[in-house]
């Protein structure tokens, strides 16, 4: 089909043909345990993609998961097989220039697999960036930013730690807006542990929460109107990904702002998000969307509805993130900021330059592609036996 789709044979560049791709699965110990409503974490697991042209160089890309196909439906062993099995067979041997077109060779090979097409276009980002010597934003049509706020997650559901945690992050300037996961309790202890860190914090930080779909809409709405009291800045993904009705209603009753992350995959997913008028703000992440030119496109369907721009993660090392940072220093708009801690909550980053948080930012990192080399010492390290 690809064929006969792109026919262009002029100017075919052998030395860019894509001549080999490696899928390595590692587990990184995090900092500490890290509870969602729905899994809790001690390690990250990720696929790592090193996607090799003719000409030598190699590009990596990566795809992550939380808690196994628990926060979507990949597991980084289906991931790995897939990509094994499908995803690279359908590009081996292309031009690594012609990245829409791997993109319609991918959908062409396997349907949804988002976390593993997402890692193999960050790749050939990474590639072909520093085969012609320029970022991988300049591919996506340059920088308007080279750093972004980043916030940090409290995710222990202890809060006496998590007052602890977020004081040692705002002393240290890393971060002053944090992310409370909720629904993994009762939601009157969760709103009792949210009044002590919103007391504790006052006047020095914001607080986001994201319920993971925890809550039916009678729980949603009662835990909103409290939450608007406490001054919670944004509410993300309070109900299950399916009831769309139900997060349009609590929309258009909540004072606070409500994200959509769960319910926005595809494009179509964001067009019917904006159509219901269902959300304020949407999470863009490379393993919901596909890839790089994925987020891009729905970017535009949410800015063009008047829906603010958030660059969401799964706990990404400085690969993965590296990789939204590329694409999040082009949007026009980013008005609520990323949460590309990642690399952060990692026992050992998998890079041997770690990205740079300061001044309550994460920079884009310098350099052609990606801008972040592997480390092959740590990838053999946490490779899985
Ligand atoms: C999510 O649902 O936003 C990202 C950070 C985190 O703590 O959980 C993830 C996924
Ligand atoms: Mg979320």
């Amino acid at each position: 089909m690809p064929d006969s789709t792109f026919p262009v044979q002029a100017d075919l560049r052998p030395d860019l043909a894509i001549r080999e791709v490696r899928t390595t699965i590692v587990d990184v110990p995090t900092v500490r345990r890290h509870k969602l409503s729905n899994t809790a974490v001690t390690a990250q697991g990720y696929v790592i993609v090193e996607l090799r042209l003719e000409n030598g160089v190699t590009g990596i890309g990566e795809a992550a998961t939380l808690g196994g196909p628990r926060w979507a439906e990949e597991s980084v062993e289906a991931i790995k097989a897939n990509i094994d099995a499908y995803l690279a067979p359908a590009i081996l041997g292309q031009p690594a220039d012609r990245i829409e077109a791997a993109g319609a060779r991918l959908d062409a090979a396997a349907k949804r697999n988002n976390a593993a097409k997402g890692a193999i276009e960050s790749a050939l980002f990474d590639a072909l960036g520093k085969t012609l010597g320029v970022p991988a934003a300049a591919l996506l049509g340059g920088v308007v930013r080279d750093r972004v706020p980043v916030l940090w997650t409290l995710a222990s559901g202890d809060p006496a730690q998590e007052i602890e945690e977020a004081q040692g992050k705002l002393e240290r300037r890393l971060h002053d807006t944090f992310k409370v996961k909720v629904g993994a309790q009762e939601p009157a202890a969760d709103m009792a542990r949210l009044r002590r860190l919103a007391a504790a914090l006052e006047g020095r930080a914001r607080l986001v929460v994201d319920a993971n779909q925890a809550w039916g809409r009678p729980v949603a709405l009662r835990c909103l109107a409290e939450m608007a009291e406490m001054g919670v800045a944004l509410v993300e993904q309070p109900v299950p990904a399916e009831d769309l009705t139900g997060l349009a209603a609590l929309r258009a009753r909540s004072a606070v702002p409500l994200m959509a992350d769960e319910c926005v995959f595809s494009a179509a997913d964001m067009l019917e998000v904006a159509r219901r008028d269902a959300a304020d703000v949407v999470s863009l992440k490379l393993v919901k969307h596909g890839g790089l030119r994925a987020l891009q496109r729905v970017a535009g369907i949410a800015e063009a509805a008047g829906i603010g721009l958030y660059g969401g993660c799964l706990l990404e090392s400085s690969v993965g993130a590296a990789a939204h940072l590329h694409a999040f220093a082009g949007l026009r708009a980013l008005e609520w900021g990323c949460e590309h801690f990642g690399p952060q909550i990692l026992v050992e980053d998998l890079v041997t330059e770690p990205l740079r948080f300061e001044d309550f930012h994460i920079h884009l990192p310098a350099g052609p592609g990606l801008g972040v080399t592997l480390d092959q010492d740590k990838l053999h390290r946490f490779a899985r036996r």
